[in-house]
């Protein structure tokens, strides 16, 4: 499986991380820090409202260069090691560790986004076997997304958050003859879809969304307006990694937890 890894840079830490930070000793004074995101889906970045860790998960701060650090699970960065990521082959060095829990509000860049500065906010249904174990949110285009910034909105308090954090609109990306311009919105709304444990209808809703935007969608926001999805994709890719914000993250089949497994 090939993903993009996005960086999306930490611009304020929450009390909680810079106390685990300090304990650590890891100097973060001048280095650009940034959680890695595995997307399928880079032309979606200019709709990113927020970007997922899960609270039971613990991720690592890893130096990749004297000046930069990613943020990501364990497995992650390993993989990374062996696609010339880290700077020696095999070898990802550990500065520190981190519960998701503590990431939580931290205020992040999410490259490309409308908006910009958005906060981590936590989903539980993040696998730790799957890409980075951290998650960049698309409401208009991910139902998994969309379900999971309606509930952290809905009971805010519960899940120790600021309500506005998780209402930021979504915001139209790619539109299709079939379902608009707000895909995510529109199938989680025709699935009856309550919320993000209705598992199995939101594999249906992602297969859907998956193919409706890549075979009928056509972009409406960014540098290729007007242009097919399908044609769209690879170029923000490229230009993403060429502005430094992104890199080809492959995973190895055998790890993937099947769709359907
Ligand atoms: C942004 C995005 C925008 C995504 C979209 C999807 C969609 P798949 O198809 O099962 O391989 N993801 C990445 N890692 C994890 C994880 N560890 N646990 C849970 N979800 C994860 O899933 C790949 C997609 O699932 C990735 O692409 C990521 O969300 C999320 F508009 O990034 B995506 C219709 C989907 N639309």
């Amino acid at each position: 499986q090939e993903y993009t890894g996005i960086k999306i840079q930490i611009l304020e830490w929450p009390v909680e991380a810079k106390v685990t930070l300090g304990k650590a000793a890891v100097d973060i004074e001048g280095k650009k820090i940034s959680m890695i995101a595995a997307t399928l889906r880079p032309e979606t970045m200019y709709g990113q409202t927020c970007c997922f860790v899960s609270p039971n998960i613990t991720y690592g701060l890893y130096e990749i260069s004297p000046t930069e650090i990613y943020i990501c699970t364990s497995r992650a960065a390993k993989n990374m090691s062996f696609q010339k990521i880290t700077p020696v082959r095999g070898e990802a060095k550990l500065l520190a560790e981190i519960s998701g829990r503590e990431l939580i509000g931290a205020k992040i860049h999410a490259p490309l986004s409308v908006y910009r500065e958005v906060r981590v906010l936590p989903m539980d249904t993040i696998l730790a076997s799957k890409g980075t174990g951290v998650v960049t949110s698309v409401p208009s285009d991910s139902p998994d997304d969309y379900a999971t910034v309606v509930e952290l909105a809905k009971k805010a308090d519960y899940y120790g958050i600021d309500k506005e954090w998780a209402s930021l609109e979504p915001i139209p990306i790619i539109t299709s003859p079939t379902y608009g311009d707000l895909t995510a919105v529109a199938i989680v709304k025709e699935l009856k879809i309550q919320s993000p444990k209705d598992k199995e209808l939101l594999a249906k809703a992602k297969e859907i969304a998956y193919k409706d935007a890549f075979y009928q969608g056509t972009m409406v926001i960014g540098a290729y307006i007007g242009e097919k999805v399908e044609i769209a994709k690879n170029k923000v890719k490229n230009d993403l990694i060429a502005a430094g914000d992104a890199f080809v993250y492959n995973e190895p089949e055998s790890l993937v937890i099947s769709r359907s497994g």
